[in-house]
């Protein structure tokens, strides 16, 4: 295929699923659900995030999580064991998820859930072209990783709400700024809301899930 007709083809890909996703965060809207999708390059703490704040937001809010992955249950079988359901996809090389197949899970998923989060396929890159329908993205960088890849994947932290800056419980034995991430992230998006957490202390965690609580409720406000 010439390189002009490529870009034809991923144009119509990405022109499908914004439609998709257009239509699910609709259905979403009118069940008040809040849904979010969280990415991060494998192993930034995605599941882990979500178990710490499933233990804060959990039975006092209904949650349901969708879980991406390459292959394998494991994320989905770690959130069930925390008392909530799960719904894996396991794309089966595909390096990010599509609208269609978060549409594809609709039959399962209650109509009484509060939050509704999609933890996608671990990669910083592809994940961040696809709408999944959510009203909001988070997008996880870890200590360990570095505080110079902001402006290296641009596209996930100019396409997110919020940056959460993970393990900063390792920062004492690490060169990592979280000044200069987070600076770097701001230079790309100044909306960004910002928040540092440690899953391993639970620090940060309250800060989190107040945020995620207080956009709740201004979806059930503006949609009432
Ligand atoms: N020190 C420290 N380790 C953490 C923290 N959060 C997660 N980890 C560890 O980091 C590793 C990866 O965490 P996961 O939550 O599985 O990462 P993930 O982003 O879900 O990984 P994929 O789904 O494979 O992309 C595990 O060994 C976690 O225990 C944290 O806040 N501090
Ligand atoms: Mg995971």
């Amino acid at each position: 295929m010439s390189p002009k007709k490529e870009v034809l083809v991923l144009k119509d890909l990405l022109g499908s699923n914004k439609k998709i996703a257009g239509e699910i965060r609709a259905h979403l809207e009118e069940k008040g659900i809040l849904t979010l999708n969280l990415l991060s390059s494998p192993g930034a703490g995605k599941t882990t995030l979500l178990e710490k704040l499933i233990e804060h937001l959990h039975p006092t809010y209904r949650i349901g999580v969708i879980e991406g992955d390459i292959e394998t249950t494991r994320d989905a079988e770690r959130i069930r064991a925390k008392g909530v359901s799960a719904w894996q996809i396991t794309t089966g090389g595909a390096c990010h998820l599509e609208a269609k197949m978060v549409g594809n899970l609709f039959s399962q998923i209650p109509a009484d859930l509060d939050f509704l989060f999609i933890e996608n396929v671990g990669n910083l890159v592809c994940p961040a072209s696809y709408d999944l329908g959510e009203h909001l993205r988070l997008v996880l960088l870890s200590s360990p990783e570095g505080d110079d890849k902001p402006k290296k994947y641009p596209k996930a932290f100019t396409t997110a709400d919020a940056l959460v800056i993970t393990k900063i419980d390792l920062i004492p034995h690490l060169p990592f700024d979280p000044q200069r991430a987070a600076q770097e992230a701001r230079e790309l998006n100044p909306e960004l809301k910002i928040f540092t957490v440690s899953s391993v202390t639970g620090e940060g965690i309250q800060e989190l899930s107040s945020f995620l609580i207080e956009k709740l409720k201004e979806l059930r406000t503006i949609h009432a």
